[in-house]
């Protein structure tokens, strides 16, 4: 059934439900020294390149291939259209490796024509913090796809990845694969109705106007929170703080330390968007939010080319209601001219989604673990991760 992933250190089909099998690592590291010096052979008229993304023809070239090849909704009416400020941003946290961003180019005419990558990343599972790879943007180019190109991909990025000494990596993905640690669902909050039911996105519902509908969605003006603000870098250590205490309560999650913070979640212009509580009483940093921007293509519609999409991020809330503190980011979002705000339903977004007219998405997110056992699905209310 799956040539590839049977081969590969994950949990297997055949596994699920077996309560003798420990948690933590399948495979124990192998000395450094034993890797495999030299990259896979690829097909001949192929070869690989170490992607530079500061460079901007490179960053032009990796942002072409994905716009034009990667990941669309079951009806192929939306692509993903990740920006290079974006890409530039999710390809370099604190301590990458520009070996884990890996191309694929055609020897004669220099075009790329596949993409993978990786991030370093520290996450917990339960009580144990592990260095992983964070694998993302897989993307093989439409003319050359089921010609088992991905396999190689993918063992190219292990060996790579083992190269820096680590065994373990997390990636999600719209298929099933040997083997789920969670499944997730995204749920989807109208923000600009006439425009998402105008392009296909979302229907009118069952004896609903279009201002009726408007009407449903529409939100106040301006936020409710006192001291809602924008995050600022002085911010960094009290976020830190209230972030790390916040997702140790779930099953899996990163380990973020300051510079990771700083990294992922000061605000970067149409990047990644962040809100803070501040107490106008003590100035403590009380609850935090924040959403990624990801636009999508819009395929074949004359009147609107792109979809402007919020995506949930990391939120905390200790102060203010999560309720009250998502609606504020629902009425940011809209100011700023989002389309439609995303959250998946991990962590404890469940108590806001219906409440707040989110509704359900078609298609799963499955969240997978490398090289790492979890003895039993999890719940998306157990995950405290977020890739992007
Ligand atoms: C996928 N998304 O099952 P079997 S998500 C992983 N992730 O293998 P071929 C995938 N594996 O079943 P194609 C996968 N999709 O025979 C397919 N596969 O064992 C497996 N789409 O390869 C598949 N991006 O080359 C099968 O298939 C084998 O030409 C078939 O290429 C696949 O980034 C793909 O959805 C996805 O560009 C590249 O369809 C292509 O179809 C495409 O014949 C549109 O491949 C874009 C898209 C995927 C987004 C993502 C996460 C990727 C995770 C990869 C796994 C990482 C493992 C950890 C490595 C580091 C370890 C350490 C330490
Ligand atoms: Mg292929």
């Amino acid at each position: 059934r799956h040539k590839f992933w049977e081969t590969q250190p994950v949990g297997q089909f055949k596994d699920v439900g077996d309560t003798s099998l420990p948690e933590g690592p399948i495979e124990a590291p192998t000395p450094l020294s034993e890797v495999k010096q030299e990259p896979y052979n690829l097909p001949s008229l192929y070869e690989w390149v170490t992607c530079d993304i500061n460079s901007d023809e490179m960053c032009n070239e990796v942002y072409t291939l994905l716009a034009n090849n990667y990941v669309e909704d079951d009806e192929n009416m939306f692509r993903f259209n990740y920006s290079k400020e974006f890409l530039r941003w999710a390809l370099q946290p604190p301590g990458y490796f520009k070996s884990w961003h890996i191309g694929v180019r055609v020897k004669t005419s220099k075009k790329m024509v596949a993409f993978i990558s990786g991030v370093p990343a520290k996450i917990r599972s339960r009580d144990d913090v592990v260095n992983m790879a964070e694998i993302n943007f897989l993307c093989v180019h439409k003319k050359l796809r089921t010609k088992r190109l991905a396999p190689v991909m993918i063992k190219e990025v292990t060996r790579r990845v083992h190269l820096e000494d680590i065994w373990q990596a997390a990636y999600t993905a719209g298929v099933v694969l040997p083997t789920p640690i969670a499944t997730c669902q995204y749920w989807h909050r109208s923000l600009n109705p006439k425009k998402l039911i105008d392009v296909g996105f979302s229907r009118l519902g069952a004896r609903m106007t279009m201002s009726r509908t408007i009407k449903l969605y529409k939100l106040p003006e301006s936020t409710v929170t006192p001291g809602f603000r924008k995050m600022e870098i002085h911010d960094v250590p009290a976020v830190t703080r209230l972030i790390r205490n916040y997702l140790s309560q779930f099953v899996v999650a990163p380990d973020f330390d300051e510079n990771d913070v700083e990294h992922w979640l000061l605000p970067k212009e149409d990047v990644v968007d962040s809100y803070l509580v501040e107490s106008p009483e003590t100035h403590e940093v009380t609850d935090f939010c924040s959403f990624y921007t990801l636009p999508s293509t819009i395929l074949g519609n004359p009147n609107y080319s792109l979809l402007k999409a919020a995506y949930s991020f990391y939120n905390v809330s200790t102060m203010t209601p999560l309720l009250q503190l998502m609606n504020d980011a629902l009425i940011v979002a809209k100011q700023k001219d989002y389309d439609v705000f995303n959250a998946l339903d991990v962590m404890q977004n469940e108590t806001f989604l219906k409440e707040l007219k989110f509704g359900p998405g078609d298609g799963k997110l499955h969240y997978y673990l490398y090289n790492y056992r979890i003895r039993n699905g999890l719940k998306p209310s157990e995950l405290g991760l977020v890739l992007l």
